[in-house]
């Protein structure tokens, strides 16, 4: 599917959206990283330049991480490439394990040379020579299908020692696989994993950029923030910037799925509203959409006018959408029982704090509830985002919090209890 809205069929006064599809093979048209990329060119162009020049143009491109938490990417490089250190690295957050979110899978397969160049340019910029990419585990299938295009890479000198002719950049990337943990997507966790450790998160500070894999200032990027690199270095950062906001530059990949005629990953422009999006893939009934996957908030028709920007719903990509005919209850019992399924259980909070939001869920299918304890679960979940100690206590009551406030005339009044489908 290959859509294209005029600025009047989107919002007034907008520029153009573009919009693409990602699960057509043969499209190859988009705003920014579905745009047409030849494999090594960014590298090619990089390597002409200083470090300094790349990271100028990142700055000014006001690029800002895919993976939901939306940090300057400029900002993360430039402590690392500042960082006095015999060994750095850079690391490939390919472990997409939010629910609903299924955009760096297409990017892996699809666009392999955004990712990869896209961390070949991080290395020479910060001065690593080793990159990893920490592969979900779910996402062994496409293991040797990267490991081949690696091996291509090398035989074009794209990877290994003096790369391109560059005397003295030397960059290899190795590929880890995860082995199912939602946890490990943390970045610590992440690091942790890699290191050959439980995957538990590690207190921050100190943050990655200086402590990170062995202890060595590290980067820790989302596949879409790397795979947006290539084409920044290419066109340069006021490019860049023209499209989406001010605070939320550039585009965005969109991973959509629920109830719409054409699920899939989408390239829209940052500040796109949840209106435009749901007409986009033929959404007609729908009364809420999940921005954020599990851990994102859940949105109520009468706000689909929000936009998808870091300042205001902001979201590493995943969009489910849930039509008139869905029991809002069930769809947050089924949120719930992942983060307690999930859950590491090394601090209090996230451990029991997400089994009792389970358990007042459980309460309220079976009609034994007092509104007096439902809003002290509330505030445990209010609690729970203050004192957890990483991003998935932080963030699993923000569904609880959402769908038993703006669903609250259907779950506790309506059939959406007992009774509902
Ligand atoms: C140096 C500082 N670095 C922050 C770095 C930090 C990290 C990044 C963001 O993720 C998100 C949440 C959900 N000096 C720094 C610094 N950094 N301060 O910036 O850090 P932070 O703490 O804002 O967020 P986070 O804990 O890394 C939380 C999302 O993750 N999430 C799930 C996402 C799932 C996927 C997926 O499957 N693809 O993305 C769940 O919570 O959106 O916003 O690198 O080191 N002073």
């Amino acid at each position: 599917v290959y859509t294209k809205l005029t600025p009047e069929k989107s919002r007034p006064n907008s520029k153009r959206i573009e919009v693409r599809c990602a699960m057509e093979k043969n499209e190859r048209k988009g705003i920014v990283l579905f745009s047409e990329y030849k494999r090594g060119e960014a590298i090619k162009k990089a390597l002409e330049k200083s470090r300094e020049d790349i990271l100028f143009e990142l700055r000014e491109s006001k690029l800002k991480g895919r993976g939901g938490a939306g940090f300057p990417t400029a900002t993360k490089w430039n402590m690392v490439a500042a960082a006095k250190s015999d060994k750095k690295y850079i690391i490939c957050n390919a472990d997409e394990g939010e629910p609903g979110t299924f955009k760096d899978r297409v990017l892996l397969i699809e666009y392999p040379e955004l990712v990869f160049d896209g961390m070949v340019i991080a290395g020479y910029t910060i001065g690593a020579s080793e990159g990893i990419v920490y592969l979900r585990g779910e996402y062994e299938y496409m293991l040797k299908s990267l490991l081949d295009y690696l091996e291509a890479m090398r035989k074009d000198n794209l990877l290994g020692k003096n790369i391109l002719g560059k005397d003295g950049f030397d960059f290899d990337i190795t590929i880890r696989l995860g082995s199912g943990a939602y946890v490990c997507g943390e970045e610590t966790a992440l690091i942790e994993s890699l290191e050959g450790n439980r995957g538990e998160a590690r207190n921050r500070p100190p943050y990655p950029v200086n402590t990170g894999y062995m202890g060595k200032p590290t980067v820790v990027n989302n596949v879409e923030t790397l795979a947006s690199v290539p084409h920044i270095v290419l066109k340069g950062g006021e490019w860049f910037k023209k499209y989406g906001t001010d605070k939320s530059t550039g585009s965005k990949l969109f991973s959509v799925s629920g109830d719409c005629e054409r699920p899939g990953v989408y390239e829209l422009q940052w500040g796109t509203t949840i209106n435009e999006l749901l007409e986009i893939v033929g959404a007609r009934d729908a009364k809420a959409v999940q921005v954020g996957g599990a851990s994102g908030i859940c949105i109520p028709k009468s706000q689909f006018d929000r936009s998808l920007a870091y300042e205001d719903a902001a979201t590493g990509g995943s969009i489910m959408i849930f039509g008139e005919n869905r029991n809002m209850l069930r769809v947050l019992k089924n949120f719930m029982e992942f983060f307690v399924e999930e859950s590491c259980g090394q601090c209090t909070p996230c451990r029991i704090g997400n089994t009792k939001l389970l358990e007042g869920i459980e309460m309220i299918e079976k009609g034994e509830y007092t509104f007096g304890y439902i809003n002290q679960l509330k505030e445990l979940g209010q609690t729970m985002k203050v004192a957890s100690k990483c991003g998935l206590g932080q963030s699993s009551p923000n569904a609880f919090i959402s769908i038993l406030e703006n669903f609250k005339e259907e779950i506790f009044n309506g059939n959406g209890g007992r009774n509902g489908k």
